[in-house]
């Protein structure tokens, strides 16, 4: 089946125009152009005044919106993590071209206005003027319909990080981590002010989390991720993101490990994925822990929590303050620099076992209510 465009007819008729970003900019920008009342002595003092100011208007109005469309992806640019976020999930330097390119269209444009004013003062009469302006709108139109795609890629960068939550840089950051399933999100509830969803099936979790706890002096943020399979080269859109919040913003990962089999996944092959980080992030601390010890106590010697009980609850929260620096001064997120990732659909990633828990969403503490996380 074809997708059909959204189309607009052109006041000529001459077909349909797909209707991009451009339309609604061009159309606000010639509506204000359109609205002036020049003052004058003569008329063509005035005529002169009103073609310049139709350029003029037009131009700001055009240049504003540009400005905003590129505002939000602009600031997410200049904050690591975000722009390592938006590279994998757009292709690597695809927001900075768009940016670029909106950039070089915004300095063509302040050039045509330049070049148009200048022209209605030489214009002999009104019909001359009129043809300046005409010509104006023209290139105007073609200047902004041309970075039609980049507005387009820009919109979707802007939709998929406002979907995402906004890390505070230079703050404390715990990322947990771990394979699909293992009670993570259960986890980052008991832990934190987040309440993301809960369920006994793998990839619940599509995108990163944020809840916050806090430290005293300090303010925690607890990030949840997607599951994890570690499967180099092969990693799923979901499993690029968690991978990025571990490389680009943790100040310490909780690696969550589920001993009882529930989750689909067996402790070898996630036991598996926590040496490999070991052994790729030495300098990130990593804390593992194992999970659901109301179902199974195995007594490994591991922190062993209940996400479901609390039991263990404290003894981990130990444990992560004596893993986290002193104060948030001077926090930058400790593991390597990651690789390029290339995704495969969920479906290949889901594990073919039926050793999924039953769906069951934990009790959420009071606490919800109050610092509920974007
Ligand atoms: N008995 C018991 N079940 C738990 C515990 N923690 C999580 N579960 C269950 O395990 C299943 C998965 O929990 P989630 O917290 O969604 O796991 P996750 O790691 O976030 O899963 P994904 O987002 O899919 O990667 C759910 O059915 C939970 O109810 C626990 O401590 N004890
Ligand atoms: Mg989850």
């Amino acid at each position: 089946m074809t997708r059909r465009l959204p189309v607009r007819r052109t006041r000529a008729d001459a077909g349909p125009v797909p209707a991009g970003p451009s339309v609604r900019i061009l159309d606000l920008a010639f509506r204000r152009g359109s609205r002036v009342a020049p003052h004058g002595k003569t008329k063509p003092e005035r005529d002169r005044l009103r073609a310049e100011l139709k350029i003029v208007r037009s131009s700001a109005t055009v240049l504003r919106h540009l400005r905003l469309e590129a505002r939000p992806v602009r600031d997410a640019m200049a904050r690591d993590f975000e722009r390592a976020l938006v590279s994998k999930a757009f292709g690597s330097g695809a927001g900075e071209r768009a940016l670029t390119r909106l950039e070089r269209a915004e300095v063509r444009i302040r050039g045509i206005t330049r070049e148009s004013v200048r022209e209605t003062h030489r214009a002999p009469d009104h019909e001359s003027l009129g043809a300046v302006v005409r010509a104006f709108y023209g290139r105007l139109s073609s200047f902004v319909r041309e970075v039609d795609p980049d507005l387009d890629c820009l919109r979707g960068i802007a939709r998929y990080l406002d979907a995402r939550p906004q890390l505070v840089p230079g703050t404390l950051t715990l990322v947990v981590a771990g394979f699909p399933n293992v009670g993570k999100s259960s986890l980052v509830a008991r832990l934190s002010t987040a309440r993301p969803k809960v369920a006994g099936y793998p990839f619940t979790t599509l995108s990163l989390a944020l809840g916050h706890a806090d430290l005293g002096f300090d303010r925690l943020q607890v990030v949840d991720t997607p599951g994890i399979l570690g499967r180099a080269g092969r990693a799923n859109r979901a499993e690029v993101e968690a991978q990025t919040a571990v490389e680009r913003a943790a100040t310490a990962v909780l690696f969550v490990l589920d001993p009882t089999g529930s989750s689909g996944y067996s402790l070898e092959e996630q036991e598996r994925l926590l040496a490999r980080w070991r052994a790729e992030y030495p300098s990130l601390p990593i804390i593992p822990v194992e999970t659901k010890s109301d179902l199974l106590s195995r007594g490994s010697g591991r922190l062993a929590v209940s996400a479901v009980t609390g039991d263990g609850v404290e003894a981990l929260w130990k444990a992560i303050r004596s893993r986290l620096p002193e104060r948030a001064a001077a926090v930058e997120p400790t593991a390597a620099p990651g690789r390029e990732e290339e995704w495969v659909p969920f479906e290949e990633a889901r594990p073919s076992g039926d050793g999924m828990a039953v769906e069951r969403t934990l009790p959420r503490p009071a606490a919800a209510r109050r610092g509920r996380a974007r």
